[in-house]
């Protein structure tokens, strides 16, 4: 019996135990020296939450830029639960690095809204490549603060569970 006076409450979980479904990953190939990283974390993320790699397809694309619009092909398959876009800008001389951010930042979330999705973004955006390896898992001396991309792979989880969880309310009403 629910109580009227309590909200209903949808969640999700980043630990919820995923089955029977495919992730894509979308990872760019600008400073791939960081993205590999990524999406190692992203993929023993998604392993650790029982989906196993030959349930994840990975596209490559040359940089952050692109990332939305092979995230949209991807969605446009309709095989996907979620998709999770990684890459990394890093700051140079001009204010390049701030166009692409912008532009990869809309177009992940329009992908996402449009195709009515989970997309998940997973742009690092750094002053320096020192900075941006100790957000891919770098060494615990460089000042390790996680991996972002094993961060962006556990918030698919919880996305995918939420929508699971809000299709179960409206089929049991
Ligand atoms: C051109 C460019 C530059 C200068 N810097 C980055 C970067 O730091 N990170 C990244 O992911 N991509 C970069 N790119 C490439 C663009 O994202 C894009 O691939 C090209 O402009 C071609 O559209």
């Amino acid at each position: 019996m629910t109580d009227p006076n309590t909200p209903r409450t949808f969640t999700g979980s980043p630990d919820h135990p995923l089955g029977g479904v495919r992730i894509g990953i979308v990872v760019a190939r600008w400073n791939e020296s960081i993205t590999r990283r990524l999406l190692a974390g992203a993929v023993h993320r998604l392993d650790a939450a029982g989906l196993p790699p030959r349930a994840i397809d990975v596209a490559w694309v040359p940089g952050s830029f692109e990332l939305s619009f092979a995230a949209d092909r991807l969605a446009a398959t309709g095989r996907y639960a979620a998709i999770v876009c990684l890459g990394a800008i890093i700051k140079g001389e001009t204010s390049h690095d701030h166009h692409i951010a912008t532009a990869a930042a809309a177009g992940i979330e329009t992908v996402g809204r449009e195709r009515g999705l989970p997309v998940i973004f997973g742009v690092l955006t750094c002053d320096t490549l020192a900075q941006a390896m100790v957000r891919a898992g770098g060494d615990a001396a460089d000042g390790y603060v996680g991996n972002k991309g094993a961060e962006c792979a556990a918030a698919a989880v919880e996305m995918v569970s939420l929508v699971a969880a809000i299709a179960a309310e409206e089929e049991r009403r």
